[in-house]
């Protein structure tokens, strides 16, 4: 056999160098690269991709050392019917997750495996979710014989030879196997994005806490840090060690007098996640501030004082590009002025990039996401709907100071949100924690746009139904367990920004107005703000909202809050068929909770409102 060339970073670690052998004599790559995580690493991986046709160097006075990628037009989003939960038991997987025997996955994978890095560089990925050495750490290595993850690695993750550093020897790194699965015959010309949809797999196997994945380049499916480790195998490690990963956003409101409260919240997609986790706070709240410690991964663990802390195990985002312009969320734009990669966008003819909303006015002329001309009157997207965004998190003006402390920050409350339309109130407060948790664990937004009918109704508890590495019974369980323990748990709440009047238009404003419902929610955890007890959970007054410069009558606010008492009896029963799928591992407490909710709900008027004498 001829002795492959290895360079790069350098580790003695003897379970990963073992690791590395027998999967270089598996893929069997042409050459091996250790990533050091180095700028000049980065740079030349950049340049590399560029004479691929992979990277369009963007115009560097517009957009300094940032690049366009356009992936192939089959790979371009997670797959969740090709991600696999391979836990040794079905139940474990739960029936929310697809499941594969670990033997029988592994046997499959490792077939496609043999020989998949032929003519290709195998790329070693050290890299560190969370500061590096923060006890709420971890470590992942990802093989990948992909250079586009490797770079984006270097964006989203703490990477390089710094990892291997701090790792030394031990044992305790999460392996991350990935190939795009498109090896090289000698002499075969590549493609711009190598990739193999028709056989794509990204398997987890929480027994051993490694990820397999084949088959795709793009995002959640290759990067494997964020969703995979830091959600599905992290989840696994939260529940036997007892903390929580969270598909959750972080941020710290500060109030003029300079008292900071932090907040962690859930929502499903497509219900404004990255603009919450960067608001700006609207008129009339001058003096206050929200900082942005994370926009989508949360990890949390208790403190010795009973109080749960949080560290953004990201150092980047991945943020969906379309939408998302300077009117809708100015620290996102800013985020990503420089030294970022753009995934599937349009090129404009100055060399910078565009989306659909990143300005009113359409360019005249740019190169579509596929690399075709296109002009306003094409009528097709000049980005796709998934095109991203990679900027590093430091980037974010709105970045908190302590978005890197390694013991993380405290959390004083839990927001979950959805998309609803009908008869779901802007905002309320569960009773109690085990309230709370039912709260989260019945959330769900609509599918279309349509009036609510259950039929509509996806249910995503706690916005985890992709990404929990388990039976979600048990994810249940365990969270109220975590509350168990806690001296004093953050108070949660549920929001929706979504619900219509009888025209089909949006009650409420939305992006910067949600800070008004962001300081009840912030006064309520410190114990000063008011709220009525309603059928659903504590609800503020009008006048326990600050509406200083927003003229919001009363009658529209109460309109916006009140609940109807047999659409909310039909939302109770509908509790019932979400959670007959987990049978006897469901807590027990849902029962009481719903029918809590039922007993609510049958002494209250047809229609509960808030009313001013309230
Ligand atoms: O399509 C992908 O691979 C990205 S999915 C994603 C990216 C950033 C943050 N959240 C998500 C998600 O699906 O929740
Ligand atoms: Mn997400």
């Amino acid at each position: 056999m001829t002795k492959i060339v290895t360079e790069g970073a350098a580790t003695s670690n003897p379970k990963l160098l073992a690791w590395v052998d027998e999967m270089v004599a598996l893929c069997k790559p042409a050459r091996v690269h250790w990533c050091d995580g180095s700028q000049a690493e980065y740079d030349s991986l950049c340049q590399q991709m560029v004479e691929a046709g992979t990277f369009t160097k963007l115009n560097e006075k517009l957009r300094p050392n940032s690049y366009l990628c356009r992936s192939d037009p089959a790979d371009v989003a997670r797959v969740e019917d090709r991600t696999f939960i391979c836990s040794k038991s079905k139940g474990d997987a739960g029936p929310t997750n697809n499941w594969m025997d670990p033997r029988e996955m592994k046997a499959t994978l490792t077939a496609l495996y043999d020989g998949c890095m032929a003519g290709r560089t195998m790329y070693i990925v050290p890299f560190s979710m969370g500061p590096l050495g923060s006890h709420i750490a971890q470590i992942g290595v990802e093989i990948t014989d992909s250079p586009y993850v490797a770079v984006s690695m270097r964006i989203m993750t703490r990477m390089g030879q710094k990892v291997l550093d701090v790792l030394g020897n031990r044992e305790d790194f999460v392996p991350c196997m990935h190939s795009v699965g498109k090896p090289l015959a000698p002499g075969e010309k590549d493609v711009a994005w190598p990739c193999n949809p028709k056989n794509i797999y990204i398997a987890h196997f929480p027994d051993d806490r490694a990820i397999w994945s084949y088959g795709s380049g793009y995002g959640g499916n290759a990067l494997l840090g964020k969703k995979c480790l830091a959600l599905r195998i992290a989840s696994v490690m939260a529940r036997d060690e007892g903390w929580l990963a969270e598909h959750m956003l972080i941020v710290g409101v500060e109030n003029p007098e300079g008292e900071k409260t932090y907040v962690a919240a859930a929502f499903p997609s497509a219900c404004g996640k990255t603009n919450f986790a960067m608001m700006q706070p609207p008129a009339g709240f001058e003096g206050w501030k929200v900082w942005t410690v994370g926009d989508d991964i949360a990890w949390i663990k208790p403190g010795a004082d009973g109080k749960l802390y949080a560290i953004n195990p990201e150092a980047g985002l991945f943020g969906v590009a379309p939408g998302t312009g300077a009117k809708t969320n100015a620290n996102a734009i800013a985020a990503c002025r420089a030294n970022s990669i753009f995934t599937n966008v349009g090129l404009t003819d100055d060399g910078d990039i565009w989306w659909e909303g990143l300005t009113d006015e359409k360019p005249k002329h740019l190169i579509d996401w596929k690399g075709r001309d296109w002009t306003p009157e094409s009528g097709e997207l000049a980005a796709h709907p998934n095109a991203r965004f990679t900027a590093p998190m430091a980037q974010c003006p709105s970045v908190d100071p302590d978005w890197e402390n390694p013991d993380g920050v405290p959390i004083s409350a839990f927001i979950f949100g959805g998309r609803v339309s009908k008869d779901m109130p802007l905002v309320f407060q569960a009773f109690n924690w085990s309230h709370g948790v039912y709260l989260a664990a019945t959330m769900g937004s609509e599918a279309t746009a349509a009036a609510v009918n259950q039929a509509a109704m996806r249910r995503d508890p706690f916005a985890m139904l992709p990404f929990c590495g388990y039976n979600m019974a048990d994810y249940f369980n365990h969270w109220l367990s975590i509350g168990r323990k806690l001296s004093n748990p953050p108070r949660i709440y549920r929001v929706n920004w979504f619900r219509k009047d009888e025209n089909g238009k949006f009650m409420w404003p939305g992006f910067g107005d949600n800070m008004r419902v962001l300081k009840w929610v912030v006064d309520r955890a410190h114990g000063r703000g008011y709220g009525v007890e309603s059928p659903l959970g504590f609800m503020p007054r009008h006048e326990d909202i600050d509406w200083n410069k927003l003229d919001f009558p009363a009658e529209k606010f109460y309109e916006l809050m009140k609940v109807d008492r047999d659409a909310g009896t039909v939302e109770a029963r509908a509790h019932e068929v979400h959670f007959e799928k987990f049978f006897d591992r469901l807590p027990k407490e849902f029962v009481y909770e719903r029918e809590l909710l039922k007993s609510r709900l049958w002494r209250s008027p047809d229609v509960w409102e808030l009313s001013p004498s309230e």
